[in-house]
């Protein structure tokens, strides 16, 4: 007698989300904040979240959730920690924002040059697109040059000058070259290929002496996970050092994420600026760029390249940012807990793909991985968008209904945090086989 062995999902009630999506739709445009969220990718309705704890997330109707999305990174020890919520907590006591400048801007400023040797000044600002678009006003400003280089698939923010064959949501919703910018500020940006340096080579060689930055995710999180590899990125420095062209790392996503120094630290290169966001908010907005003191001088007001921000620097969010900060400073081992955790996760996936004859590509970098629909391997742009992202979609309500929350789109990561136990990841793990199987790949 063949028993048919009948995978019961616990098939969610998600009425309140569905609900709330259709009220959000008459008011903020696709019904989200920002386009990522609205599972267009991945199809079905995006869920209401009304709480997160440890590794969980909760939505409106009820059902929980191991979370690998972390607020698509900031998460580093999973929602809502006790020591950044008592900073939060003790921080709000004495008001929200002065617009004049605090004690715990300069403790920060401090703790990110301590952590990372790179940067000798830093601004705060409120956001990783801020970051990015101010750093390359930086290099632009000190070099005296308009252009810069940028990677297809990486992704610096919604700039006008980055939406240029970017990654991430834009990617996903297949505007990587977004309607609304013009020719005149696409003009100066230059597309090189990922991990590509001949590619590089030509764009210099064409632009001699007009490129001021080379901007580059060392370790890309928006195409996918796909790491720079140690040649190129070596290359890269090299050359900018002949060119005179600042090399500017947008670690948004790797910084404090993959080691304490960030990506830098893991391929010991010196950037010229970094970019920074996500973990050092704790949670709250905020981004920073920092970098050589000869280029951070001539920000205003000690220089004449304007920037500013009403609430960069804000109270709240440093204090939130700091406690973040300060933990990775007092508990180094928080890289090999996490190492421990993701690459427990990775062999689990691993396992699962080999059971089942398939040889999906897997890349990850410390915490943060990607499963990539696709069997052959991927270190660029043109690998990683010959994913099936049609599967992905499958794949992703597969694992939703098993209570596991993933990216809704293929080119992203997954973060793994402090806070995912081993019930967690084993959890993971077998549904991943269950979902796998249920799609029939
Ligand atoms: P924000 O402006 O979203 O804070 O940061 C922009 C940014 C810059 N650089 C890198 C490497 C980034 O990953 C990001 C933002 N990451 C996306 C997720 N891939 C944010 C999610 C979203 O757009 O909602």
């Amino acid at each position: 007698m063949i028993v048919k062995k009948v995978i019961i999902y616990n098939i969610m009630n998600i009425e309140k989300s569905k609900q709330l999506f259709e009220e959000a739709k008459k008011i903020i445009p696709g019904g989200v904040n920002s386009p990522v969220r609205a599972f267009k990718s991945v199809g079905g309705d995006p869920l209401f979240i009304s709480r997160g704890s440890t590794s969980k997330l909760y939505d409106v109707d009820g059902n929980e959730y191991i979370d690998y999305i972390g607020s698509w990174g900031p998460h580093l020890f999973g929602h809502n920690p006790p020591f950044i919520k008592e900073a939060l907590l003790n921080s709000i006591e004495n008001g929200t924002s002065f617009g004049a400048p605090n004690e715990t801007e300069v403790k920060i400023a401090n703790l990110i040059a301590s952590l990372v040797p790179s940067v000798e000044m830093v601004r705060m600002v409120n956001s990783g697109t801020e970051a990015a678009m101010s750093a390359i006003r930086a290099a632009r400003g000190f070099t005296g040059r308009d252009k810069f280089i940028k990677f297809e698939g990486c992704y610096h923010g919604h700039a006008d000058y980055f939406l240029i064959k970017a990654g991430s949501g834009a990617l996903t919703l297949g505007v990587p070259t977004s309607p609304g910018v013009t020719k005149g500020n696409a003009s100066d940006t230059l597309l090189a290929d990922y991990n590509d340096i001949d590619s590089v080579k030509k764009i210099i060689s064409a632009n001699k002496g007009e490129i001021a930055a080379i901007i580059i995710e060392p370790i890309a999180g928006n195409m996918g996970v796909v790491a720079a590899k140690d040649d190129f990125i070596k290359e890269l420095r090299s050359i900018c050092d002949e060119e005179n062209v600042v090399l500017i790392f947008d670690e948004v996503m790797s910084g404090f994420r993959v080691a304490a120094g960030g990506a830098q630290e893991l391929m010991k290169i010196k950037p010229d600026l970094t970019v920074f966001g996500k973990i050092i908010g704790g949670g709250l907005p905020v981004g920073a760029f920092g970098g050589k003191r000869e280029i951070m001088e001539r920000i205003a007001p000690s220089g004449p390249v304007y920037q500013a921000g009403t609430l960069s620097g804000n109270p709240l969010a440093m204090a939130a940012g700091y406690a973040a900060l300060n933990f990775i400073k007092d508990n180094p081992d928080v890289y090999k807990v996490l190492e421990e955790k993701s690459s427990y996760l990775e062999k689990g996936f691993k396992e699962n793909i080999r059971s089942l004859g398939i040889n999906y590509a897997i890349n990850r970098v410390g915490s943060m991985m990607c499963m990539f629909f696709t069997e052959e391997p991927v270190d660029d742009f043109k690998s990683a968008v010959k994913s099936d992202t049609v599967l992905y979609g499958k794949y992703f309500h597969e694992m939703l209904k098993q209570g596991i929350y993933l990216a809704p789109a293929q080119f992203e990561a997954l973060f793994v945090s402090t806070a995912h136990s081993k019930d967690d990841l084993d959890k993971t793990i077998k549904a991943h086989y269950e979902s796998l199987r249920a799609i029939k790949v």
